[in-house]
C-alpha cells in the first residue's frame, strides 16, 4: 500500500495568520455596516471602504456535518466612543455551536441569548471560547492592537444577522481610556 502524507495548511498562533491552505478572504468595511454602531454622525464620517475586519477562512467542504475553519482579524479602532466590532450574529441553524480561540490582541467576545441575555468574556492570546447554540456572538477590539481570533463551526450552521437587526443589548464604550460595558434598553 502507499499511503500519502499529506502537508496541511498552518496557522501561525502569534499572529493568526494561514499559509498553505486554499483560502477565502472577506472584508468587512465601515460602509457594509450601516446602523451597527451607535454614533450615526461618526459613522458617516468615516471613509466607508476603511476595513473593520477580515476572516480568512480554509476552502474546506461544505456538507453537513462538516466544519469551517477561520481567523477574524477585527482592527483597533472605534466609531465615536464605541469600539470596532464584527456584525455579529445567530446561527441560522440555532442549535449549533461555535469554539472561539484568541490568538493576538485582547477584546471581548459579546454572547447574547434568544431572550436578549448577554454576557462577555475576556478575548487574549489563548483564550477559549465554547459558544453554545441559540446564542449570538460578537467579537469587540477593546485593545491598541489586531484581535485576531480562530473560529471552528459546523459549515451547515449559516448565519442570522437579520435577527439582531434591533442590535445587541449592550455597547461597549471607551470612557477615560478604558473600556465601560452600556446596557441598552430596547423597550
Ligand atoms: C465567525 C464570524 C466572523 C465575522 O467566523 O463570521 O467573526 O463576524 P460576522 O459574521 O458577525 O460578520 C463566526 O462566528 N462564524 O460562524
Ligand atoms: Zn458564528
Amino acid at each position: 500500500m502507499n499511503i500519502s502524507i499529506i502537508q496541511p495548511p498552518q496557522v501561525a498562533w502569534a499572529s493568526g495568520l494561514f499559509s498553505g491552505g486554499p483560502l477565502i478572504r472577506k472584508s468587512t468595511c465601515i460602509g457594509n455596516l450601516a446602523n451597527v454602531f451607535a454614533d450615526e454622525q461618526a459613522w458617516q464620517a468615516y471613509p466607508p471602504h476603511e476595513v473593520v475586519y477580515e476572516v480568512d477562512m480554509l476552502d474546506s467542504a461544505s456538507t453537513e456535518g462538516a466544519l469551517y475553519t477561520g481567523v477574524t482579524h477585527l482592527n483597533p479602532g472605534k466609531v465615536g466612543d464605541e469600539y470596532f466590532m464584527t456584525r455579529g450574529h445567530f446561527h441560522a441553524r440555532r442549535e449549533q455551536g461555535e469554539v472561539y480561540c484568541g490568538l493576538r490582541g485582547t477584546g471581548l467576545l459579546l454572547l447574547q441569548d434568544e431572550q436578549g441575555a448577554a454576557r462577555l468574556e475576556h478575548v487574549f492570546p489563548g483564550s477559549v471560547h465554547i459558544i453554545p447554540g441559540f446564542t449570538a456572538h460578537r467579537l469587540i477590539n477593546t485593545g491598541s492592537d489586531i484581535l485576531s481570533a480562530l473560529a471552528v463551526w459546523p459549515s451547515a450552521a449559516g448565519h442570522d444577522y437579520a435577527a439582531l437587526a434591533q442590535g445587541f443589548s449592550v455597547r461597549v464604550v471607551e470612557e477615560g481610556g478604558e473600556a465601560r460595558v452600556k446596557e441598552i434598553n430596547h423597550d
